[in-house]
């Protein structure tokens, strides 16, 4: 079968010139405990990345979590690989455009998400250089971004039909339930028998086996839009066995590292939605890349979240502008998260449920200084003296 070829966001132009690199970490404690199949998180420790470019500064924001649960990251490995590794070789590297970062990048392995917010973050800049909104540049088209949101595991399943009942109120199109074994059936008949007719759907993480076969069919009468990674975080096979017996569409998260794992999963029918995520996948470059590859197969993309400051939010917006991204996103609003979000306007979400897509140049938020400096725990800062030479300049602040 032939496909047309979709290349959304693959040409680039201009030159980015970087002086320097400000690496930091912020910790900011999330309003709400999150609770996954692979642990609860209540603070959050994010590495913020600044690339200072001709007048302009690009900001990026690190997916990576506090433990390595998620993926094989972590906050202190992203920090690691940053500091030693990725912001001394692209402050040696000449490059075009943020489209050059993977190139200039490629000698480290892995180490996605650390990858991820610098290159973001030169997206940031370039899209302030040339006075665009960041998501025209990446090759945008909506104005609106439909919304759902993610739900932690809950204590109770009182408590979580409160929770659902607050977030439908407040105009989310889609309600995702995180669950486990053990954490399922009775959860979801309680939302549908209360809801039968809401967009659902679940996220696993990863935290069923084969055998749950039987059970993981059974998910079929609560009619969801799918099910988030039923099984192993790295694994295409077993999920297209388990696809076949399944009504219900598996949607993978963890598995998609790149536009490969993606062509992959979809030419052996392992998931019939991708999740995309900016960090799971090492950022802008790569997203678009995995996004035309779903959008030539007629697969729905949407757009993950990772718990992520307005930074992160502002980018999965812009990235969510694309055109294969027609179902709901797991971006919502900043005052879900924080008590303050780090950029202003705070992310706000529609009462039908849409996020408006900011008409101005560069990511459309702008970022709290202040708040940032007063949230930081320790920084590093990191010149181009001439491409020649790029060392780190030591710490330009450090506290407990
Ligand atoms: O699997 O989508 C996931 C959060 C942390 C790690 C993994 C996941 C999530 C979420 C939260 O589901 C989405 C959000 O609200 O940011
Ligand atoms: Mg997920």
């Amino acid at each position: 079968m032939k496909y047309e070829t979709v290349a959304i966001g693959l040409e680039f132009g201009g030159v980015v010139k970087i002086e320097s690199v400000v690496l930091r970490e912020i910790r900011m404690p999330l309003l709400q405990p999150f609770e996954t199949s692979f642990g609860c998180t209540t603070e959050r420790r994010i590495l913020l990345v600044e690339v200072q470019s001709e007048g302009v500064t690009g900001w990026g924001e690190c997916t990576a979590g506090e433990h390595p649960s998620f993926s094989g990251e972590c906050t202190d490995t992203a920090w690691l690989m940053l500091a030693n590794e990725l912001i001394p070789a692209l402050l040696h590297t000449e490059i075009d455009s943020a489209g050059s970062c993977p190139k200039a990048l490629s000698h480290v392995r892995g180490n996605r998400m650390a990858k991820a917010a610098l290159e973001n973050a030169v997206w940031d800049a370039e899209s302030q250089q040339l006075g665009i909104p960041l998501w025209e540049l990446l090759g945008g088209v909506r104005k609106k971004i439909p919304c759902g949101v993610s739900l932690g595991i809950q204590s109770s399943t009182e408590k979580l039909m409160d929770v659902v009942e607050k977030e439908l109120a407040a105009g989310y199109r889609r309600i995702k339930l995180k669950c486990k074994p053990g954490h399922d059936v009775q959860m979801f008949e309680a939302v549908r028998t209360r809801w039968p007719n809401i967009v659902l759907s679940c996220d696993a993480n990863g935290s069923y086996r084969l055998k749950d076969q039987e059970l993981l069919r059974s998910f079929d009468v609560f009619n969801m839009l799918m099910i988030e990674q039923p099984l192993w975080h790295n694994d295409f096979y077993f999920h297209s066995l388990l696809q076949r017996q399944l009504e219900t569409s598996i949607c993978l998260d963890e598995s998609i590292r790149n536009r490969r794992d993606a062509l992959a999963a979809i030419e052996m029918e392992s998931c019939r939605i991708v999740n995309i995520k900016l960090g799971r996948v090492g950022g802008f470059s790569e997203a678009i890349r995995v996004h035309n590859v779903t959008a030539e197969r007629g697969i729905p993309a949407w757009c993950g979240g990772m718990l992520e400051t307005g930074i992160g939010r502002a980018h999965n917006i812009a990235l969510s502008s694309l055109q294969n991204f027609t179902l709901p996103g797991d971006i919502s609003a900043s005052a879900r998260y924080w008590e303050e979000d780090i950029i202003e306007p705070a992310v706000e979400v529609s009462p039908n449920g849409e996020i408006g897509v900011p008409q101005i140049a560069g990511r459309g938020f702008d970022v709290k200084r202040d708040r940032v400096e007063k949230l930081t725990v320790r920084s590093e800062r990191f010149h181009a003296r001439n491409k020649a030479h790029a060392e780190p300049t030591g710490p330009i602040k450090a506290r407990a």
